[in-house]
């Protein structure tokens, strides 16, 4: 086995509607964790997805044994904020991979955050898109533009200290993701923006790794203009109040 004697990883995987997905990335997942050697769990927090997401989260859990897939659902949609603190909640590695269930974030890249974390023994480390090798596969030109806007106005306004603000890929120490969480108070796409900012008010050292993000080929995506008008508030509330 790799890694630190004693580490243990778990992957947080939030669900709504990923049938079609998850089979593929929790193969992945069991493929790079047993490649690389480091001991790991992967946490399926379905929310009572109405596509029958928990059924196919079952056979996953009967194919691959249930003390590697870990199935923590919750009845109805509730969020992806709680979401993550329900999964951390159950969760018993000494560190949490948080990413999407829909592809967008591949565990290849993985074994580079824990190499990343072991080297520079950060508290977190972020994919970023916006460096070195990073970007973005797959979206439309406002898409590209809105993200790039967002994390712009974002960087000026709080210099946060990490490239990537609106990403959610990202290794947490597990007592380092307790204490963002209790202090985060956004929803939606703020969140993920909210915890970085925390973190640098804690002075919690953040190390970062360039990855590719593929946007989703199953399911459907749902970027609109309330997700930016709530986003920009939520930006505005976090510059107010820090
Ligand atoms: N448990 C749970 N999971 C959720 C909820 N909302 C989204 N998810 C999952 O969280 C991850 C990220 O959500 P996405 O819908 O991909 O969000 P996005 O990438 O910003 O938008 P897309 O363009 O639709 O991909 C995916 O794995 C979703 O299935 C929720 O309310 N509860
Ligand atoms: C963070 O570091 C700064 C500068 O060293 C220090 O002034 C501040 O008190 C630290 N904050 C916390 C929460 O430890
Ligand atoms: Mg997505």
């Amino acid at each position: 086995m790799s890694g630190r004697k004693g580490d243990r990883y778990s992957v947080l995987l939030p669900t709504y509607n990923e049938r079609d997905n998850l089979p593929l990335i929790v193969w992945l997942l069991v493929k790079c964790f047993k490649e690389s050697g480091y001991d790991y769990e992967i946490i399926i927090i379905d929310d009572g997805s109405p596509d029958g997401t928990l059924e196919v989260a079952k056979q996953l859990e009967k194919l691959y044994g249930s003390d590697k897939i870990l199935l923590r659902p919750r009845a109805k949609k509730l969020g992806l904020g709680t979401a993550y603190i329900h999964g951390m909640q159950h969760a018993t590695g000494n560190f949490i991979i948080i990413m999407d269930a829909d592809l967008s974030h591949h565990p290849k890249f993985i074994p580079e955050f824990i190499r990343k974390q072991n080297e520079g023994i950060f508290d977190i480390v972020s994919g970023t898109r916006y460096i070195g090798n990073g970007g973005v596969y797959g979206w439309d030109l406002k898409r590209k533009v809105i993200s790039r806007g967002a994390n712009f106005v974002t960087q000026v306004l709080l210099r946060p200290g990490a490239s990537d603000l609106t990403g959610s890929f990202r290794l947490y120490r597990k007592e380092v993701l307790e204490k963002l969480v209790e202090r985060c108070v956004s929803k939606g796409y703020v969140f993920q923006m909210e915890m970085i900012v925390r973190a640098r008010q804690l002075n919690y050292t953040i190390g970062e790794v360039p990855i590719s993000f593929v946007d989703r080929v199953y399911g459907e995506s749902k970027l609109g203009g309330n997700e930016i008008v709530s986003f920009l508030k939520g930006l505005l509330t976090l510059f107010a109040t820090t």
